[in-house]
């Protein structure tokens, strides 16, 4: 059980999140069925079920995730990275237009949480993998984009995670140390990307990771707040009552060695 240290409760200075899993629940019926639309567009007889969306997602990245499916159905590597490119604008355009449809929607608390944030002087940031031309609506008609201090997207990296590229990218943006920053994430690749930037993170899992190796998140939760509580799948079980900013300062502040 980790140590709360008194005089650590106060340095949490920004909270980073994840947008695709964490602020929203954007993948089974959101990016999912865009990418299925972009391939019946295209004449293509490709079509990925939920589980096998869920395996798919192993790998971050929309454009990627096609070229290496394609490959895998038989394409070569230039045809497949070709093809991959045409058919993520695509699906971008159309993931972007369900995204006015106000379809997706943020996860239950998140507004409620930035919103606490912002209210104790706590800067808010967002750190993703996904491509900037539907990030910056979904944050728009989720939460307004002024609420965010900072963000970057997926569009605006040289990699994408596990690598912590974005993770980095924010924190320069922000001028502030790891030390004053928890991570919120949902996936292996999130949890792994703001560890190797030396953030402390906590996971909010989904159906899609709750099983997937989150060892690198000091808590694991099934949701970010729930009216009667969220189940505390590994970490102090004062998280039980949700993400709150206090239980984001107590995250800081224990001590896990
Ligand atoms: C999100 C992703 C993205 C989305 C689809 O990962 O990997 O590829 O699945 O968006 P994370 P794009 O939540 O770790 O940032 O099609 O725009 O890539
Ligand atoms: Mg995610």
């Amino acid at each position: 059980m980790a140590t709360i240290s008194p005089e650590r409760v106060n340095l949490l200075q920004a909270v980073i999140f994840d947008v695709d899993g964490t602020l929203a629940d954007t993948e089974r019926d959101g990016h999912r069925v865009a990418f299925n639309e972009a391939f019946a567009a295209a004449g293509l007889d490709y079509q990925w079920d939920v589980p096998e969306y869920g395996e798919l997602l192993a790998l971050t990245g929309g454009r990627r995730r096609i070229a290496r499916y394609l490959q895998s159905r038989g394409h070569s590597p230039a045809q497949a990275d070709e093809l991959a490119a045409e058919l993520h604008r695509d699906k971008t355009r159309r993931f972007a237009a369900l995204v006015r449809t106000g379809a997706i929607q943020a996860r239950p608390g998140a507004a409620e949480l930035i919103t606490a944030l912002r209210a104790e002087g706590v800067a808010t940031a967002v750190a993703t993998t996904g491509t900037g031309d539907w990030v910056l609506p979904l944050l728009d008609t989720l939460f307004g984009l002024d609420v965010f201090d900072v963000v970057v997207t997926g569009t605006d990296i040289p990699d994408l995670k596990p690598d912590p590229a974005v993770y980095l990218e924010v924190l320069a943006r922000l001028g502030v140390a790891p030390s004053g920053v928890v991570a919120v994430e949902d996936s292996a690749n999130g949890v792994q990307a703001a560890v190797a930037a030396g953030l402390r993170c906590v996971a909010v899992v989904n159906g899609y990771t709750r099983d997937q190796n989150l060892s690198g998140a000091v808590a694991v939760l099934d949701d970010l707040s729930r009216p009667g509580g969220v189940s505390v799948l590994r970490g102090d079980p004062e998280l039980r009552h949700g993400l709150s900013v206090a239980a984001l300062r107590r995250l800081l502040a224990a001590d896990y060695r």
